[in-house]
């Protein structure tokens, strides 16, 4: 297993549209383990393929708390079959835009079909911090981030600042 650097805000690679994966083998199998590897060692309770450069479409999830024991989580090709009209609002942070964390209002109960680590396909209801995770890691796959849900005010001056902290440390 390895840790691997993650992309950070504005790489343009974080925009890029993920697609789908054609075979559960052990080449993904080991993918997720460095995922969920670099994910724990960030620290962080998601992590979509496209946040370590790799445009294909898994993510994995440990919303456990402090305390308890790890409950690593594996979605493959993950589809939202149904959103619930109730909304809930958390404050969200993402690994790709570190030290920067925003209220963001998504759907509070999802529906979810998606291919497990052994390849075998789930349909599950999501609701809690699992639902509003499984939304942000879902809305990477697609080139979207959680400040494309704040104010374009807000984004804009975390673009920027990000963008200058990227130049100053360019070589
Ligand atoms: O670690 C993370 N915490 C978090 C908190 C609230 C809503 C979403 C998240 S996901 C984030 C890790 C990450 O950037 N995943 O893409
Ligand atoms: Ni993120």
């Amino acid at each position: 297993m390895t840790i691997k650097p993650l992309i950070i805000l504005p790489d343009p690679v974080l925009r890029q549209a993920s697609k789908p994966i054609e075979r559960v083998d052990g080449e993904l199998k080991r993918l997720a383990d460095d995922m969920l590897e670099t994910m724990y060692d960030a620290p962080g309770i998601g992590l979509a393929a496209i946040q370590i450069g790799v445009p294909r479409r898994m993510l994995v999830i440990d919303v456990a708390r402090e305390g308890e024991d790890k409950q690593p989580q594996v979605f493959i090709n993950p589809e939202i079959l149904k959103s619930s009209e109730e909304r809930s609002v958390y404050e969200e942070g993402c690994l790709s835009i570190p030290d920067y964390y925003a209220e963001v209002e998504r759907p509070a109960v999802v529906t979810l079909r998606y291919l497990d680590r052994d390849g075998k396909e789930q349909i599950v209801d999501a609701d809690g911090l699992l639902a509003t995770c499984l939304q942000h890691e879902i809305d990477h796959l697609n080139g979207v981030l959680f400040i494309d849900h704040i104010s374009r005010l807000k984004r804009e001056m975390v673009i920027k600042k990000f963008t200058k902290a990227a130049k100053s440390k360019a070589i």
